[in-house]
């Protein structure tokens, strides 16, 4: 049986997922998560209902880190996501918690404010959230000064996250332009195939993204 991804091309989450597949050209099966029946069968894999959830068999898993490290162990190919290295490996995880809790948790937090109801949005918490940002990026692009991808010198399970957050995060709130390196850096994951092809993919969902999509990349 194929591996299943139930998943969405326009969600960051699976795109983090799909870099990986696409980098090792890995077969599997996309279960498209559209429609309430699709829903369904994410629900009874995984009650929290996050996506994406991968399927191998009789194994189920689920965040968009362990799978990539799962399809590391379970099914590898040229392109070695986690380091054999355990040093190598602990700053690899490192720079992943990096852009998935200080770049898309806040990116995440306008997003979802955008869709409460009006009466029921938080500025104070989107302030903060922006507030997050800068600092990230200011961070980042010291971190990127004179580096190629996130952590050690190959492309890894931190590029993987990086790509699709850092596209979102600055459609959602601009990387200033003084940070030559950040901006160096996304547009360096955007040329990568594995990225590039995921990207494209979520194009024809353009108009999911809350506020109306920008007209670049
Ligand atoms: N911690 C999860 C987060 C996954 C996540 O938030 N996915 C979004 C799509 S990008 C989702 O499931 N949204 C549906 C919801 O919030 O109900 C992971 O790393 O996989």
């Amino acid at each position: 049986m194929p591996l299943q991804l139930h998943a969405h091309p326009f969600s960051s989450y699976c795109q983090k997922v799909l870099v990986a597949l696409y980098e090792n050209q890995t077969p599997f099966e996309m279960r498209l998560l559209e429609g309430e029946s699709a829903m369904r069968e994410l629900a009874a894999l995984w009650p929290m209902k996050r996506f994406p959830v991968l399927v191998d068999g009789d194994r189920t898993i689920f965040e968009a880190s362990c799978i990539i490290e799962y399809l590391d162990i379970h099914h590898p190919g040229a392109t070695k996501l986690v380091p054999v290295d355990r040093d190598l490996a602990l700053e690899v995880r490192m720079l992943d918690r990096f852009f998935d809790n200080y770049i898309s948790t806040p990116q995440q937090k306008f997003i979802f404010d955008r869709l409460r109801p009006e009466a029921a949005r938080d500025a104070h918490g989107v302030a903060e959230a922006g507030r997050m940002l800068d600092t990230a990026y200011a961070w980042l692009d010291q971190r990127m000064q004179g580096r190629e991808w996130a952590a050690g010198d190959r492309f890894s399970l931190a590029d993987c996250g990086a790509a699709p957050f850092l596209f979102y995060a600055d459609w959602t709130h601009p990387i200033d332009a003084g940070f030559e390196n950040v901006h160096a850096y996304r547009q360096r994951l955007l040329a990568r195939p594995s990225f590039a092809r995921a990207v494209d993919e979520a194009r024809p969902y353009r108009n999911y993204f809350p506020g109306g999509a920008p007209d670049r990349d």
